[in-house]
């Protein structure tokens, strides 16, 4: 199975509109908070290259990751799943 991670935080609108479709997601997607906890901001940053949020961190079964930056993009794969 895939797991999920979303990189946000709370003061942003792109990422109120990603965490209320998350609502309606029966998957498991940890939170993690970039202003709250900076090593987030620095594992974003590594790993998807630039701090924007949302950010969606998907790892796939045989591990590899793939960083889903636009909020409407996550919408509409979270809706898929
Ligand atoms: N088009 C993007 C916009 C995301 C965006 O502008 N996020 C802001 C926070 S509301 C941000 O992360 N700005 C800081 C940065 O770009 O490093 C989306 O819809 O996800």
């Amino acid at each position: 199975m895939s797991s999920y991670a979303l990189y946000y935080y709370d003061q942003c609108p792109f990422c109120q509109m990603v965490l209320r479709e998350m609502r309606n997601t029966q998957v498991q997607v940890e939170l993690m908070n970039t202003l709250t906890n900076p090593v987030n901001r620095q594992d974003l940053i590594q790993g998807g290259g630039r701090g924007t949020v949302p950010c969606l961190r998907i790892t796939g079964e045989n591990g590899d990751v793939q960083w889903m930056y636009e909020s409407s993009d996550i919408v509409q794969y979270l809706k898929s799943l």
